[in-house]
């Protein structure tokens, strides 16, 4: 994609195009070394988890709302039982830190428009609304500083229940203002979020810009308003009006697919672009009784693995229940992830893709000097591998992650290497090798090298 730049130049105007996507100078780099986070979906949705009136609602259950046209009256009631006794943000917290999440990513307001701090520009809020009475972005931002992650919040930018822009539940309602909404509202509402009172927010993720009223000039100024508070706050693709093309927005500093791993690179996404797969575990973002779809750990874990040989994050959805707890699926999810990542996590983290592409045993990352093998289909024998980039003479060592201990033997033959791997598969799920390399690995080889061994 081509970022176009107009710079004026003594009065001029100077088109200057940029061939990457990233179109600001915010540093990503936090985001890229994390590789993984949590993201989280809860709110006055999760008390209904998927039934309204005693019927199942269809569909994503955060959109309860305007799937069950349930009136904004009836909604806000809800909204004051909200009481959640048994949430403890240092569970969260440490229940993504054991998962090897570095980052979690909370719905401050989803599209219903109740919001999860104290807003001052608000009293549709978990203070002065709901029965609760406390700030839960505050304790989670207090949690996530003691277990070592980076707090990142989501903020929808329609809102169900605001006056000036909740029209598909107010019909009839003729003085409207989407200015005022953002001016007077969403403003305000971001500054509270960006003004250090939840410690430098590591991004902001806006959503629900399809509505007909948000303009890409609305987007802009939005992104520049956040900059303009918090420089080093990363933001997301979906200001711009339409981000649908993965790459094709050109408001913000990453670019979110959704429910899909995209294929690398594309005519829009190349090696470097910064990018998220947002996944969920079942099929819905918010809490829902009647979602059993569960994704199993192995597909989930190969997912991440997947996308970090792209050189892209995954950001993996939880549904908490209303009181506060994770569903016992989740926690067995997040548990099974925490176990692989506890001995494979190197190779994920601040990892890149490999220009080897995938592998028919499985699928490679890359930190540093080394390369890490995920290997899928464990052979009985030997592992082969052709080095096509980098000199197999710069090997330096050979070893599984789950006995980083013990060298494995390995031949070389021309660029084609075969390790000797061992027996059984040390998790079959997803095994990690590692081949180090000594410095400046992809040095070609010198005439008196002989490549075969
Ligand atoms: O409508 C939302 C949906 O509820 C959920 O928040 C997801 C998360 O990426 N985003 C929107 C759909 O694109």
């Amino acid at each position: 994609m081509a970022v176009v730049l107009f710079i004026q130049v003594t009065g001029l105007s100077a088109q200057v195009a940029k061939d990457h996507y990233k179109p600001t100078d915010t540093s990503t780099e936090w985001f890229e070394e994390a590789r993984f986070g949590m993201f989280v979906h809860w709110g006055i949705y999760s008390m209904y988890g998927a039934y309204y009136e005693g019927k199942h609602v269809p569909g994503i259950a955060e959109w309860i709302m305007k799937r069950g046209n349930i009136p904004i009256d009836v909604y806000e009631a809800q909204a004051e039982k909200f009481d959640p006794v048994k949430f403890e943000a240092e569970l969260w917290a440490k229940a993504a830190r054991d998962a090897g999440m570095k980052y979690l990513l909370i719905t401050t307001k989803h599209h219903d428009g109740f919001c999860l701090w104290d807003s001052k520009v608000s009293d549709y809020d978990v203070i002065d609304h709901a029965a609760y009475g406390k700030d839960i972005i505050k304790a989670l931002h207090l949690a996530a500083e003691k277990y070592g992650i980076k707090l990142a919040l989501y903020y929808s930018i329609l809102d169900w229940h605001h006056p000036d822009v909740s029209y598909h539940f107010r019909k009839g309602k003729t003085d409207v203002d989407f200015d005022r909404y953002i001016e007077e509202y969403m403003k305000p509402q971001l500054a509270e979020l960006l003004s250090g009172q939840y410690g430098e927010v590591g991004m902001l993720w806006f959503d629900g810009g399809w509505e007909n009223w948000w303009t890409f000039d609305r987007g802009r100024n939005i992104y520049n308003f956040v900059k303009s508070i918090s420089p080093n706050t990363i933001v997301n693709d979906r200001l711009d009006k339409d981000h649908s093309k993965l790459g094709g927005s050109e408001i913000g500093d990453y670019i979110t697919p959704e429910q899909n791993i995209p294929a690398m690179p594309t005519s829009t996404l190349k090696p470097g672009d910064v990018w998220e797969t947002v996944l969920t575990m079942n099929n819905s973002w918010g809490y829902s009784k009647a979602d059993h779809n569960w994704k199993s750990p192995r597909e989930l874990i190969r997912s991440l693995i997947e996308v970090a040989s792209r050189g892209g994050n995954l950001t993996l959805n939880v549904g908490p229940k209303p009181d506060g707890t994770f569903t016992s699926e989740t926690t067995d999810i997040l548990n099974a992830i925490g176990k692989w990542m506890k001995v494979n996590g190197e190779a994920i983290h601040g990892t890149t893709h490999s220009e080897l592409g995938v592998m028919p045993w499985g699928r490679l990352t890359v930190k540093d000097d080394t390369k890490y093998l995920h290997v899928f289909e464990w052979p009985r024998d030997e592992l082969n591998i052709r080095l096509d980039h980098w000199n197999p003479r710069k090997i330096k060592r050979i070893y599984a992650l789950a006995n980083p201990n013990k060298s494995l033997d390995f031949k070389r033959t021309g660029v084609e290497v075969r390790i000797k791997v061992p027996q059984p598969m040390p998790d079959p799920i997803a095994s990690v090798i590692a081949i180090e390399f000594g410095p400046d690995p992809k040095a070609k080889p010198t005439s008196n090298q002989n490549l075969d061994q």
